[in-house]
């Protein structure tokens, strides 16, 4: 018992290091999915209050006493309003989360006729072991990924061989990589800063090297960043 708290303490110490954090949402995309977490689990605590809080209370108040030792209580037959009741609220509450999920789930996964005038289209290749990114102009990276502050981003995601996931925590995703179907995801990022990304569905044996940085840079920063690696492919 001691040898696994030792074990687990351990490996929340070296976890704490992992700068792949769901809920520090740095894109619109990434607010919208960390909202969409935030609210499922608001709804559930509801529900795990309630079932808890009316547990309690019941154990209490049907309680073994000198006084009811030998009662045998009455056979309920049904009870018209406690059925309706616990069908009706779990419809409401599955309506309430369905009506964010739906349309935040749309808006990130931009089919073509959505997609924003402005948008900056990147392609992205996945293959067993790392990632491949080209732009619009025909710069081509790998293991690095540069994008524009306050645009909207759309990443064509492609697999050159088995299923991969394209997964920036702090900016959005992950989003399963299909050979042979291409796959959409917007992402706006509000905010400059380097962020991690990786393959978030195991692919193989060098799966953990499946990483890759993806630094946010201002428009202008971008806008000479994309042309100074246009003149480096000529
Ligand atoms: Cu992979």
């Amino acid at each position: 018992m001691r040898k696994l708290y030792v074990i687990l303490s351990s490996v929340l110490l070296i976890l704490s290091g992992c700068n792949m954090r769901v809920l520090d949402p740095k894109s619109q995309t990434a607010k919208g999915q960390s909202f969409l977490i935030q609210f499922s689990f608001a709804l559930m605590m509801i529900v795990f209050t309630t079932v808890i809080v009316l547990f309690i209370w019941f154990v209490w108040k049907y309680r073994q006493t000198e006084e009811n030792k030998h009662r045998i209580p009455e056979d309920e037959k049904g009870n018209r309003f406690f059925e309706i009741t616990w069908t009706v609220l779990p419809i409401i509450l599955l309506a309430v989360l369905a009506v964010p999920t739906i349309k935040i789930t749309y808006e990130i996964s931009a089919s073509s006729s959505a997609t924003p005038p402005n948008a900056v289209h990147i392609d992205v290749t996945a293959q067993q072991f790392s990632w491949t990114f080209e732009y619009q102009n025909g710069v081509v990276q790998t293991s690095e990924l540069v994008i524009p502050k306050d645009r909207p981003v759309v990443f064509h995601l492609n697999s050159d061989d088995v299923i991969h996931s394209f997964w920036v925590p702090k900016l959005g995703g992950k989003m399963d990589v299909i050979p042979g179907k291409e796959r959409r995801l917007i992402v706006t990022p509000d905010e400059i800063g380097t962020y991690q990304g990786k393959c978030a569905e195991f692919c193989g044996k060098e799966h953990s090297l499946m990483r890759f940085e993806t630094i946010v840079k201002t428009q202008e920063d971008y806008k000479q960043w994309i042309q100074k690696m246009k003149r480096k492919t000529e």
